[in-house]
């Protein structure tokens, strides 16, 4: 399907290549079975769907498979509801999406409550195909839709002073029975520096194959943050600020010396109780190497020049 000569000019995409095959597919499927349909549930007209994006030169020879949306929907880490992977389906399935006002704020000229449903229909859906690689060694391969962060943070007008942007999860301990247990310092935050939320990378997500995400997977809106290990990747958001400082983030309160603010995607900086060099893919026996920033260094690696990621993990 590679239609990408490695040294063409194409310097403006970082798409990678299984999202050119799959969308080329769905423009398809759309066309023969009124699969857009499931775009317009969200509120999003499927004239809006961006034109077919092309393969970067990086990328054109991944050729991975995507996860299937059974093992997607099935294997889920939300310690809100449980820790036991495979039952947070069971735990999320009545967990309610509507209404899902999200305040955003802090050091920006235009603070908004938005319904999550505002959100979404606001900004063009787009599909990426993106690795996700769990800090615990798991990865998938997974067909968002959503739209990329900066887009939001333009229509906020961040002030000169905003440095960092958290995001904050559901308080609900009735309907997260997760919460109830008091060992975990709930809510569930993270954080960015501005720019890497900035990067065109970073996606706000409301989709998946095509359907609104389940509970499980962090609905109606979560981040997608691919180069990083996934527990940066924060589900079901009710608030986003930007800061001056640096936020405090959940994982790196609860074991700074296991898990940094950076949490890029390392296999030189081992976990301190595990190596980080290898992966096994779902639907996969083997294990596959890991690569530094998940595959993401080209578009991603000047963000970290100059830094030391050993320090800064
Ligand atoms: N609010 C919240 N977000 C979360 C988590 C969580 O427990 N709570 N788990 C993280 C971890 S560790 C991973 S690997 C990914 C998993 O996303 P997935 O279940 O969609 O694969 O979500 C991340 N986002
Ligand atoms: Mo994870």
């Amino acid at each position: 399907m590679n239609t990408a000569k490695p040294n063409s000019n194409q310097t403006e995409t970082i798409t990678p290549e299984p999202l050119f095959f799959n969308r080329r597919k769905f423009l398809r499927l759309s066309a023969m079975f009124g699969t857009a349909f499931a775009l317009a549930a969200c509120g999003v007209k499927p004239t809006e769907v961006p034109p077919t994006p092309r393969p970067t030169p990086t990328e054109v020879n991944l050729a991975e498979e995507l996860t299937i949306e059974d093992r997607i929907n099935n294997f889920n880490n939300f310690y809100e509801f449980t820790v036991s992977k495979s039952d947070v389906a069971k735990q999320a399935a009545n967990f309610k999406t509507a209404p899902w006002p999200i305040e955003i704020g802090g050091l920006v000229g235009n603070p908004m409550t938005i319904d999550a449903s505002d959100l979404i229909a606001k900004y063009p859906a787009e599909e990426r195909i993106y690795r996700m690689r769990c800090v615990e060694t798991w990865s998938m391969v997974i067909p968002w839709y959503g739209f990329p962060l900066h887009k939001l943070l333009k229509d906020l007008a961040p002030l000169p002073e905003a440095k960092y942007i958290k995001f904050t999860t559901l308080l609900d301990p009735e309907q997260m029975p997760g919460q109830q247990s008091s060992s975990y310092l709930w809510p569930y935050t993270e954080g960015l520096r501005l720019d890497e939320a900035m990067h065109d990378l970073t996606l706000m997500a409301w989709g998946v194959y095509q359907k609104p995400l389940t509970p499980q997977v962090g609905a109606p809106i979560r981040l997608v943050v691919p180069w990083k290990y996934g527990f940066k990747s924060i589900k079901s958001i009710v608030k986003i600020e930007l800061t001056a400082e640096q936020p405090e983030t959940y994982w790196n309160k609860i074991n700074p010396r296991e898990y940094g603010f950076y949490a890029n995607v390392n296999p030189g900086v081992p976990h301190p109780r595990w190596s980080q060099s290898s992966e096994v893919r779902a639907g996969e026996t083997g294990h596959r190497e890991t690569l530094l920033f998940n595959g993401y260094g080209e578009e991603v690696a000047s963000l970290y020049e100059g830094m030391d990621l050993k320090v800064n993990y």
